[in-house]
């Protein structure tokens, strides 16, 4: 709470972001209470302009939140430093769409305790392949501003020159982490950041747009089985909207990106769609991870954790598979 006070006193945080701090322990998830309703969660162009302002308004309060992990900085920042610690076991295998849909759950429901009351909102990146920055995602107002600035940089943790986001509401945004390499995260903060290759190599963005539009979503939607359908969103245009974002966008510490909720908020509604097709799809998981603590893949199972490393309490794959039907309750 000291640490709010002195920003607060320095005008470092808006009243209104200011005014719902409370001190929150880890989100504990009450798995007896039945799904009734689930709330649909909207593109973000269908929010109200004050419903947009009001979820980048609890993006910026998160700052001023004490951390739920045990760090010393921010509730912000625990989403990339969770994010970076389980690396090895949310990416390249079977659990990286559960514990990313857990995960995109439990910031949710940290920008409700920041205020934010409007619906769940993911980024239709596939209604953007001319060009990211001209999304209104990407607007300065009600949106997460543009490109990062090539006047404005400075020198990152890792002695590179980045480019900060110099429009928008970001733009004195200070993730504090920054993975410099898939095992080493170093603190000391540095200027959100975004190199967008739609600007500095147009030919390499039309190439990859062609795999975010919306015939590569219909054909990935037409995969017959969990391991095509998976591999082929991992590997395709999640992978790729990370690439055409770049900067904070591209290293294990991504959460520190705004962007990066919307975008999987967008990943998981892909794999919604896919599973509304075929009931048998809420159970189907099968494929192999490199568990917590180990080096080897195994094969996964249903009944596994998904750890929140303190964010929120730990849930299985299980409990994940049915947005509808389960401890989560939303829909799109
Ligand atoms: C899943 O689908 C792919 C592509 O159609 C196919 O090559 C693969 O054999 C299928 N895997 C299983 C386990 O059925
Ligand atoms: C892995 O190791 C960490 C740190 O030692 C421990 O907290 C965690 O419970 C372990 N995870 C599992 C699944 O055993
Ligand atoms: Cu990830």
């Amino acid at each position: 709470m000291r640490f709010l006070s002195v920003l607060v006193a320095t005008g470092a945080v808006s009243p209104v972001a200011a005014g719902v701090i409370a001190a929150s322990a880890s989100l504990s998830i009450d798995k007896s209470e039945a799904c009734i309703n689930p709330p649909k969660r909207v593109e973000w162009r269908q929010l109200e302009a004050s419903q947009q302002q009001s979820y980048i308004d609890a993006v910026l309060c998160l700052k001023t939140k004490p951390s739920r992990t045990g760090l010393e900085t921010s509730l912000y920042d625990d989403f990339p430093h969770v994010h970076f610690n389980l690396n090895k076991y949310i990416h390249g295998g079977a659990p990286f769409l559960p514990w990313h849909r857990y995960f995109g759950y439990v910031y949710l429901n940290a920008l409700r305790e920041c205020g934010y009351t409007g619906p769940g909102t993911y980024w239709d990146w596939s209604l953007d392949t001319a060009g990211l920055r001209h999304s209104p995602v990407m607007s300065d107002v009600n949106g997460f501003g543009g490109d990062g600035s090539s006047t404005r940089t400075e020198t990152s943790q890792d002695g590179r020159t980045i480019r900060c986001v110099d429009s928008g509401p970001f733009s004195n945004l200070r993730p504090e982490y920054l993975a410099i390499d898939p095992v080493t995260m170093v603190g000391g903060g540095h200027c959100l950041w975004r190199n967008l290759p739609e600007v500095s190599e147009p030919e390499a963005f039309e190439t990859m747009s062609k795999f975010f539009g919306p015939d590569s979503l219909a054909e990935l939607h037409t995969a017959g089985n969990w391991t095509s359908f998976a591999g082929g969103l991992e590997g395709g245009p999640h992978g790729l909207i990370h690439a055409c974002l770049g900067g904070d966008m591209n290293p294990t510490t991504s959460p520190n990106e705004p962007l990066f909720f919307l975008h999987h908020a967008q990943v998981d509604r892909l794999w919604w769609l896919w599973q509304q097709e075929d009931e048998s799809r809420l159970s189907e998981y099968n494929g192999k991870a490199i568990h917590y603590n180990q080096t080897e893949a195994t094969e996964v199972s249903l009944d596994d954790i998904l750890m929140m490393g303190g964010l929120a309490d730990d849930l299985t794959v299980r409990d994940v598979m049915s947005t509808q039907n389960g401890p989560l309750c939303y829909a799109y």
